[in-house]
């Protein structure tokens, strides 16, 4: 164990506002021990995850089991560049969430647990002497964590925009304090309640394992400690893998590679969600998507393994983006898909067949569809249990060909004159799609769809002899077909993640009518911003969409 005396200023600085106070130090020996009728405090996670600290068996955590929950190394703040609302901060541009010892945004809070302590019934808060600390002894590497009091018990901090709030005004007055493998003393005021209960919310500081252990004592009369509730402390991405087919905005996708794996594999269920992000993400927001949909997903209880799918999109500031590069990072979603379909493939996922979900946001699922459409083509059959398009911007009318005005290429495909996508029913057990009408992304979808083909790039199409034409070269099918959606086929229908449709899609969710998603371009990412309090609902659908356990 190290002293930590490396931040006295801070803790002086504590000591005089915070309900917490530094303790002295370890109690000598020769006190431990004493009075008979002493019986030990309890510490519990909600080690069970079903939403309430129980002090029974049931949220009893232990060494081969701890509880697990990742650091607070992201920035979860006030976008003012992007989209004007709580969101991802760019993590070289600032410290992360857990360098103070106050929460700055409700939207943070999604990075906090739970935790509380019950003393026994001999504990008199009126009486100064007794003295309650709080530590952690490492087992693997330096663990630490920063405990703020509870503004509610319970979970009210994650669903509720009211206890949010007051969560975040409580920090700045009784701020948040460090516990590390030094005892640190808590002001038993706290547990002046009639169940002597005091409920704490905890961010993760350090790296490591080992029990969370309350120490209760009164001098000659009581020494008693907790066995320890163990928790065991991993980065943000040791919580998923992440394959990528580009970890770039240069260039267009090469072979998949598996970039980070998750770690403690055991210690999840054997349902795998895979995310596939859109358009328009620079890498580190490409995680910071994918992390915001598994936080937000495992407070609502999912336990399985989780994954992103990264592709190399361009990526350009939002005030500055053009039709074009949308274009172009299209045909970067058409190429990507190759690579998807061997990851899906993979050994390494293989343990999960039959209970691979993919979720694709946007242009992603242009990749997910395509990986799935070659898995078809190849006769594979049930490549995932579940394909959740949100927001999809691709043509409706390659997966419905009804939906259409006119026959387009994607209704009728020139190779086979089937829809295009006609047979992802048979690598696709389900098929739900999250739409909303009033989508502004969507709406700019529209808009680009009907400036194809692009003349400014030399495409053009003949629409007697239904030919494609890169100035005077003639682009086939199936050869050139990526290119021919990307740039010069118009569809005669409506982005599918807009619009209710059949063909192969099983079900519809309107993210208009049943979450209230309108039309401000921050709704087209509206799961991934603000705060985990009012977009739960989304998540928990996603689940029960995907018929996952949570
Ligand atoms: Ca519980
Ligand atoms: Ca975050
Ligand atoms: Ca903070
Ligand atoms: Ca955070």
């Amino acid at each position: 164990m190290k002293p930590n005396i490396a931040r006295p200023a801070f803790l002086a600085g504590v000591i005089s506002i915070a309900l917490f106070t530094l303790s002295l130090g370890p109690i000598p020996d020769s006190v431990r021990g004493a009075g008979d009728a002493c019986r030990p405090p309890e510490i519990r996670f909600d080690a069970n995850r079903n939403g309430s600290i129980e002090f029974g068996e049931s949220d009893i955590s232990h060494g081969y089991a701890p509880f697990r929950f990742w650091l607070n190394t992201d920035r979860d703040g006030l976008d003012f560049t992007d989209l004007f609302q709580a969101s991802d901060l760019d993590p070289s541009e600032g410290s992360p969430n857990s360098s103070d010892d106050a929460i700055d945004t409700s939207r943070d809070l999604e990075d906090f647990a739970t935790v509380a302590i019950r003393l026994p019934t001999q504990f008199d808060p009126s009486d100064h002497a007794w003295v309650v600390e709080v530590y952690i002894t490492p087992v693997t590497g330096d663990p630490a964590i920063r405990l703020f009091p509870a503004a509610a018990p319970g979970t009210g901090y994650l669903t509720s925009p009211s206890v949010a709030q007051s969560q975040v005004s409580l920090s700045r007055s009784r701020r948040g304090i460090r516990i590390g493998s030094l005892p640190v003393r808590i002001d038993s005021s706290l547990f002046a309640n009639s169940e002597r209960v005091a409920y704490f919310i905890f961010e993760g500081l350090s790296k490591g394992s080992g029990p969370l252990t309350v120490h209760l004592y009164k001098a000659g009369q009581c020494d008693s400690s907790d066995q320890g509730a163990y928790l065991d402390l991993a980065e943000a991405v040791d919580f998923y893998d992440h394959w990528t087919v580009g970890d770039t905005t240069q260039n267009g996708p090469h072979a998949p590679q598996l970039l980070h794996a998750v770690q403690n594999e055991e210690s999840f269920t054997n349902d795998y969600v895979l995310f596939v992000h859109g358009w328009n993400q620079q890498p580190w927001k490409r995680r910071a998507f994918a992390e915001t949909a598994y936080k937000r997903m495992w407070h609502q209880g999912f336990r399985g393994r989780f994954g992103l799918f990264s592709w190399p999109t361009e990526w350009v500031p939002l005030p500055f983006i053009t039709h074009l590069s949308f274009d172009r990072s299209e045909l970067r979603a058409w190429m990507s898909a190759p690579g998807l379909l061997e990851v899906l493939l993979d050994p390494k996922l293989q343990p999960y067949a039959g209970r691979i979900r993919v979720v694709a946001h946007s242009l992603g699922n242009v990749v997910v569809s395509e990986a799935l459409r070659l898995g078809a083509e190849t006769g594979r059959s049930q490549l995932v249990h579940t394909y959740i398009a949100t927001q999809a911007a691709v043509a409706a009318s390659a997966y419905d060909p009804t939906v259409g005005r006119a026959p387009d290429v994607y209704s009728r495909y020139p190779v086979g004159r089937e829809y295009y996508f006609s047979r992802l029913g048979r690598v696709a057990e389900n098929i739900v799609n999250f739409i909303n009408e009033d989508d502004f992304a969507l709406g700019f979808w529209r808009l680009n769809n009907g400036l194809k083909p692009e003349r400014i790039l030399g495409y053009r199409y003949n629409s007697r002899s239904e030919q494609f034409f890169r100035n005077s070269m003639l682009l086939r099918f199936p050869d050139n077909r990526y290119e021919i959606f990307s740039f010069a086929a118009r569809s005669s229908s409506d982005p599918l993640g807009a619009t209710q449709v059949g063909g192969v899609v099983n079900r519809t969710v309107d993210l208009k009518k049943e979450f209230g998603f309108g039309a401000s371009p921050s709704d087209h990412v509206g799961q991934f911003m603000g705060g985990i309090q009012s977009i739960g609902p989304y998540w928990a659908r996603l689940l029960n969409e995907m018929n996952v356990q949570h």
